[in-house]
């Protein structure tokens, strides 16, 4: 039974803070243990639906919301991919990513309807979402029973628990919660951005693009048969003032242009600026609070890896936990950190080498842009760096590192 919070006090087994793919799935993941738990989200349920982020859905992430049986419109609507497109100096090569993975595929389908879906169904089936939360303070994390304060609606609360989720996103104050001197943060920034639209458009393209181009990389990304993803690479300082929808268009047709395509535009629904940022905290646990996704790591987007990165932990999390309230065995969370941070890793490095593959680099000398087109050239080359490629990109099993 989830935490009913019907008072100022109240107990439950996990108390989970934020509602991002992180906190909902492992929500998910602990009502199927039989573990009860409670989510605290910030903002409102209408906002965390209506934002605008990820896209791309690893197999092993959709093989879970299939075992959570969170996964009829995500088929029903989900776009199934089995291969990606590169362009470099306007040729195209496909990377077979199903061929080359022995059958393994992406899901292009909206983090926001990953979120949707999720909360919906946790809802559906009795579990505790407090949204519009104010104040939360993690107390106590070293003892046997942390706590975590917050208001809501006026009225000041104290949650109870024998365990705290941090998935409170980069934002977050799960890990400004953990004393100084206990983290070591590893991050690299980059001197770039993206600019992403969503726009009312039918895509161009069956299969994403990545393309790398002079002026600058382009990703055409789909949504669905009516709406189109795309990002430009623009200067980390860059303002979306600067950007008109025609100048956006514009810049996206010269950058994925190649033979025999033609970009089609349309009315641009949402705009906005990702920053690109590498970063990684260890160990993700201090006493009984466990960091997961954002709040523990930031990839650049590059590699479509965020949101499988924060699944892929809670499912660590989750197995850890069950083993802990079932048998009292504590090696699951001794090791939550150094089994997460195998991925972490595997994901930071695949992402910052594409990343500074296809993106001009301000202040790239002539040796360096030699060797990365070297690098790409093998890429489209060789089977062998193409398999290890389409590994990385659609993701290894959950399994794979633990
Ligand atoms: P999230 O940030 O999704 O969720 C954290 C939740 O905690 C939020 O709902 C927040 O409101 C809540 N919260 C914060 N502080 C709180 C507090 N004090 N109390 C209670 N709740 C609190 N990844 C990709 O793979 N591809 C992309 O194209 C891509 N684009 C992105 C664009 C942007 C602008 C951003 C910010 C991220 C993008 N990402 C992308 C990464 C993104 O998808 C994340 O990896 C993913 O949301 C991680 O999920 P969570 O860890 O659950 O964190
Ligand atoms: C997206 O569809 O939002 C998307 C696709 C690929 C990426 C990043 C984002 O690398």
């Amino acid at each position: 039974m989830d935490a009913q919070v019907t008072d100022t006090q109240a107990d439950t087994q996990v108390a989970i803070v934020g509602a991002g793919p992180a906190g909902l799935v492992l929500s998910h993941l602990l009502q199927r243990e039989g573990i009860a738990s409670l989510v605290l989200e910030s903002r409102s349920r209408e906002y965390v639906q209506q934002r605008v982020r990820a896209g791309v859905l690893e197999q092993g992430t959709v093989d879970l919301l299939d075992e959570l049986g969170l996964g009829e419109r995500l088929h029903r609507e989900g776009l199934i991919h089995h291969g990606l497109l590169l362009t470099l100096d306007e040729r195209r090569h496909r990377i077979a990513l199903t061929e080359l993975t022995g059958g393994r595929a992406l899901t292009v389908y909206g983090q926001q309807e990953v979120v949707k879906d999720l909360i919906a169904a946790r809802l559906a089936r009795g579990g505790a979402i407090q949204f519009d939360v104010e104040d939360v303070r993690l107390d106590g994390l070293e003892s046997e029973k942390p706590r975590v304060r917050y208001r809501r609606g006026g009225v000041a609360h104290e949650l109870r628990c024998d365990f705290i989720a941090g998935c409170d996103g980069f934002h977050g104050i799960s890990r400004p919660s953990i004393p100084p001197g206990v983290l070591t943060v590893y991050e690299r920034h980059y001197p770039f951005a993206w600019l992403g639209i969503l726009a009312a458009v039918a895509p161009s393209t069956e299969e994403l693009i990545y393309a790398r181009h002079p002026r600058g990389f382009a990703l055409h990304s789909l949504r669905s048969p009516e709406l189109s993803r795309l990002y430009l690479q623009v200067d980390r300082n860059t303002e979306l003032d600067d950007w008109s929808d025609d100048r956006i268009w514009d810049e996206l047709r010269l950058r994925l242009a190649a033979d025999g395509f033609a970009l089609r535009d349309g009315p641009v629904i949402e705009k906005s600026i990702a920053l690109h940022h590498s970063f990684v905290v260890e160990p993700m646990q201090f006493g009984r609070l466990f960091l997961a996704g954002d709040a523990a790591h930031i990839v650049p987007p590059t590699g479509a890896k965020g949101l499988n990165l924060a699944v892929a932990d809670v499912w660590v999390l989750a197995r850890a936990l069950a083993g802990f309230f079932r048998h009292a065995d504590v090696d699951g969370l001794q090791r939550y950190s150094e089994r997460c941070l195998r991925r972490v890793w595997r994901a930071q490095e695949f992402s910052s080498t594409l990343t500074t593959l296809l993106h001009r680099l301000p202040d790239a000398d002539p040796f360096a842009d030699r060797v990365t087109r070297a690098q790409l050239a093998w890429l489209c080359s060789s089977e062998t760096a193409a398999r290890a490629f389409a590994e990385n990109y659609v993701g290894l099993p959950l399994g794979h590192f633990v």
